[in-house]
C-alpha cells in the first residue's frame, strides 16, 4: 500500500503547482514534452533537450510500454535549488507502473528562457539527471501576410484578355513567413495556389485569393476581376487599295507639267502593313508619300497593299498623261516690211496679217510714222505705206504690236520686221 499511497500525496502537490502556473499563462499549452523511464536507474529512457518558452504540457511515463517491466518507481523532479539553473518551475512527479495513473502523468507548466535541471530523486538513481534548455519564443507574429494578384495576357483595345488570362498570386510575410496561399475562381471553392492560374473560358471572371502565415494569421480575401474574349476570326481578306491622281488638268484631261498619285489602303481586320507602287516599267517600291510624276507622256502606276496577316491585294493600275505646259498666249501676226520707190520718193510699206482666231488691234510703227488699225479680223491684215519723204534711206526695222482677247485677257505681242536700204531716182 505504501507504493500506491506515496505517489498520491506527491502528485497532488506537483499538480497543484503546475495548475497554478497554467492559469497564470492564461492560455492552453501548445508544447508537449515527454520524459520516459524504463528499468534503468542510471538514465531516463528518453528526455527532451530543448523547448521554447511558454506554456508546456509535461508528460512523464514509466510503465511496461516504456520498458519498465520491473515495476520500478522513478521521479521527474525539477531542481529548484542548484545555482545556475532556473528555479521557477516546480515539477515533482513520482510514477510507477502500478500507480493509479498507470505510470503516466501530465502537468502543465510555464517555461521561461534558461536551463532547467531535472533528476530522479529515488535513492540510488542519481545517474538519472539531465538539462532542458529553454529558448525565447521571440516576438509574436500577429500580422497576416500581404497578398496580391496580377493578371497577364494579350489584351485587346478594350482591355480584355484575348483567348486566355493568367492570374499570378503573390504573398509575403516578414515575420513567421507565408504558410498557405489559396485562390478561388468564380464560384469555385478555395484551393491551394501553386502556380499561375490560366483562365481561358470566355466571359467575365473573378479570382479571389488569400494567404495565411505560419502563426495562423489569415489575410483578408482579395479579388481581381477581368474578362476573357474569344480571338478575332483570322484575317483572310486583303486590304482595299485605291489611287487618286491630282494636278492641273487641261481641256483634254491631261495633267499639265506634273501629276501627283496618292494611294490609299484600308484593312478592317489585321490592318494595313505595307503599300507599294511601281511607276511605268519600274519595280515595286514602298509607298510612303504621294508620288509626283512630271515626265511628259502617258504613265501607268501599279499599286498594291498587304495586311498584317500577310494578305496581299491584287495589283491595280491607274493611267494618266502628263503634257508640257502650252506656250504663253500671244496675238499671232505675220509681219512684213519693205522699202520701195514711188517716183523719186521712198515709201516703207508694212503689213501685218492676223493669224489668230479673234480680231486684233494692230499698231504699225516705223521711223516715218505710226498707225493703229482696230478690229483686224482673223485672216485679214493691217497695211500702211509710210512716206519717208526722202530719195533714199538706209536699212531699218519696223515694230508691230497686236492686241487681242485670248481666254478673256488682252494679250499684246510685239514683232519686228526689217526693210532694205533703197535709193530712188
Ligand atoms: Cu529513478
Amino acid at each position: 500500500m505504501l507504493a500506491v499511497a506515496l505517489p498520491t500525496v506527491w502528485l497532488s502537490g506537483a499538480g497543484a503547482a503546475a495548475q497554478s502556473q497554467s492559469q497564470q499563462a492564461g492560455q492552453a499549452a501548445e508544447q508537449t514534452l515527454v520524459w520516459t523511464a524504463d528499468n534503468s536507474y542510471t538514465e531516463y529512457k528518453s528526455a527532451p533537450a530543448t523547448a521554447t518558452a511558454g506554456p508546456v504540457t509535461i508528460v512523464f511515463e514509466t510503465n511496461e510500454s516504456t520498458g519498465n517491466t520491473f515495476g520500478m518507481t522513478h521521479t521527474l523532479t525539477f531542481d529548484v535549488s542548484s545555482p545556475g539553473y532556473n528555479h521557477d518551475v516546480n515539477v515533482n512527479i513520482l510514477a510507477s507502473p502500478f500507480d493509479t495513473s498507470g505510470g503516466r502523468h501530465e502537468v502543465q507548466v510555464n517555461l521561461t528562457p534558461g536551463t532547467y535541471r531535472y533528476y530522479c530523486m529515488i535513492p540510488g538513481h542519481a545517474g538519472m539527471v539531465g538539462e532542458l534548455v529553454v529558448t525565447s519564443a521571440g516576438p509574436t507574429d500577429t500580422t497576416p501576410p500581404q497578398v496580391s494578384a496580377s493578371v497577364s495576357g494579350d489584351k485587346d483595345a478594350d482591355g480584355n484578355y484575348v483567348s486566355s488570362a493568367s492570374v499570378t498570386v503573390s504573398a509575403t510575410d516578414d515575420e513567421s513567413g507565408v504558410d498557405t496561399v489559396e485562390y478561388a475562381l468564380d464560384n469555385g471553392a478555395f484551393q491551394a495556389y501553386t502556380a499561375p492560374v490560366a483562365v481561358n473560358q470566355v466571359g467575365q471572371h473573378t479570382v479571389r485569393y488569400r494567404a495565411a502565415d505560419k502563426a495562423g494569421n489569415a489575410s483578408a480575401v482579395g479579388s481581381v476581376t477581368f474578362t476573357v474574349v474569344a480571338p478575332k476570326p483570322k484575317d483572310t481578306t486583303p486590304p482595299t487599295v485605291s489611287a487618286a491622281v491630282s494636278g492641273t488638268k487641261d481641256a483634254h484631261g491631261d495633267y499639265v507639267d506634273s501629276a501627283t498619285v496618292t494611294i490609299s489602303a484600308t484593312d478592317a481586320d489585321s490592318g494595313v502593313d505595307t503599300v507599294e507602287y511601281a511607276l511605268d516599267a519600274g519595280a515595286f517600291q514602298a509607298y510612303t508619300a504621294p508620288v509626283p510624276v512630271s515626265q511628259v507622256g502617258e504613265h501607268t502606276v501599279r499599286y498594291r497593299a498587304t495586311d498584317k496577316a500577310g494578305n496581299t491585294s491584287g495589283v491595280a493600275t491607274t493611267t494618266f498623261t502628263v503634257v508640257a505646259a502650252p506656250p504663253p498666249a500671244r496675238t499671232p501676226l505675220t509681219v512684213t516690211a519693205a522699202s520701195r520707190c514711188l517716183g523719186t520718193s521712198v515709201y516703207v510699206a508694212v503689213a501685218a496679217v492676223n493669224d489668230g482666231d479673234v480680231p486684233a488691234t494692230v499698231t504699225l510703227t516705223t521711223p516715218y510714222g505710226s498707225t493703229t488699225v482696230a478690229n483686224v479680223a482673223p485672216g485679214k491684215q493691217a497695211y500702211q505705206s509710210f512716206n519717208a519723204r526722202a530719195k533714199q534711206i538706209g536699212a531699218g526695222k519696223v515694230t508691230v504690236t497686236g492686241t487681242s482677247s485670248i481666254d478673256g485677257e488682252n494679250v499684246t505681242t510685239s514683232y519686228e520686221a526689217a526693210y532694205n536700204a533703197i535709193s530712188c531716182g
